[in-house]
């Protein structure tokens, strides 16, 4: 394994545990896991490996095959910048459960993708360290702090849809997760006897206030849920009461987020009824949603499922936080180049640079290789 030649030759000895966490695809319930809701997202092929040596001495040094140069050397928990946050949060919020380390990371999340590399990373590492050091924590438990670490540590205020995707998908299913109770189930997502699959649809564009709007937005939420008087708008249950007491944005975010929940609902009730092809319509109803109601989408993201559907999509939205990153399309296989062929042109047609197409099939979460 490439990434356990970089440890040896980087430190001088093969690493005591190597693993492997994937970075994830969100098929519904967007934006709804910090306001206690649903959402289900299934893994994907691509992730992040990471060899680790535990250390007694506090240092922590950092390879990533990624990354120019060879290994960072950090004597503190202080000093980090960039990808190596993600790592050292982990380390962070471990408190002194753990001392120093030796991490070689490699990965091959598609960049900028909006897949949640960096929960990859987190969860990676965070799983290697529970395993090296004995620390008995569960999937979940790993995914709830790798999530504190970036809420904390690297300072974005995301949920916990990311980090437990990563932490407890497995093959062929997508993960249904209630981000209240953080109950979770993993319910098979079987495209393949329907003759369908999800079709990635990477804008290549991630636009930079991208960040700055998440955290609005969930502010935005929050104010409401206290107007309403409930602890989350996962609480609303008389909508129309509800939207009578919300004006302007926050009427709008309310809107997105109760349906959205039962949208999650309603399409797990069609996989469950085998109705897999049903999907799509969801699919497309969360997208307006996100796009008119949320407000967190992007002409490339509405451009690439307005031009899957009309190549043959059975339904599309984007996935993720929003602002570019990725779309989904729901395609039979027979239609896959015909849909890839229609957003390509559009794309050249609008003038936007080409998009990346990956086609993905729901993977296995954190596991030790
Ligand atoms: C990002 C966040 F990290 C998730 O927690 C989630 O809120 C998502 O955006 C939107 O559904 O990926």
């Amino acid at each position: 394994m490439r990434v356990v030649e970089a440890f040896r030759a980087a430190y001088g000895a093969s690493p005591e545990t190597v693993w492997h966490a994937p970075g994830r695809v969100n098929l519904i319930g967007e934006h709804t896991d910090y306001n206690d809701g649903f959402v289900l997202p299934f893994a994907v092929p691509w992730g992040v490996t990471a060899a680790v040596t535990p250390r007694a001495d506090g240092t922590i040094r950092l390879l990533s095959l990624q990354a120019d140069g060879g290994p960072v050397t950090l004597a503190s928990r202080d000093e980090s910048t960039g990808w190596t946050r993600y790592v050292v949060g982990v380390l962070a919020m471990l408190g002194d459960r753990v001392s120093g380390a030796d991490i070689a990371i490699d990965g091959d999340v598609p960049r900028g993708a909006g897949l949640s590399s960096s929960a990859a990373l987190e969860v990676a590492v965070a799983s290697a360290l529970n395993d090296l050091h004995d620390l008995g924590m569960t999937p979940m438990e790993i995914a709830l702090l790798g999530q504190k670490a970036e809420n904390d540590f690297v300072g974005m205020p995301c949920g916990i849809m990311d980090q437990a995707a990563s932490a407890l998908c497995e093959e062929g299913h997508a993960l249904f997760l209630d981000c209240r109770s953080l109950a979770s189930r993993n319910i098979p997502l079987d495209l393949d006897s329907h003759g369908l699959a999800v079709l990635i649809i990477d804008t290549q564009v991630h636009h930079e206030h991208a960040g700055g709007e998440y955290a609005k937005r969930r502010a935005e939420c929050e104010s409401a849920a206290r107007k309403l008087g409930v602890p989350a708008l996962r609480d609303v249950t008389d909508l129309p009461a509800a939207l009578d007491l919300l004006k302007g944005d926050e009427r709008k975010r309310t809107m997105h987020v109760i349906t959205e929940n039962h949208r999650v609902e309603a399409l797990i009730g069609l996989l469950r009824a085998g109705a897999v092809t049903e999907i799509g319509a969801l699919l497309n109803a969360s997208h307006l949603s996100l796009r008119d109601q949320y407000e967190v989408s992007s002409p490339e993201l509405d451009l690439a499922v307005e031009a899957a559907v009309k190549g043959g999509a059975r339904g599309a939205r984007m996935t993720g936080g929003g602002f570019g990153g990725s779309a989904i399309a729901l395609v039979p296989v027979d239609r896959l180049d015909r849909v890839q062929e229609s957003v390509a042109a559009a794309y050249a047609e609008r003038g936007f640079q080409a998009p990346r197409f990956l086609p993905s099939t729901p993977a296995r979460g954190a596991h030790r290789l």
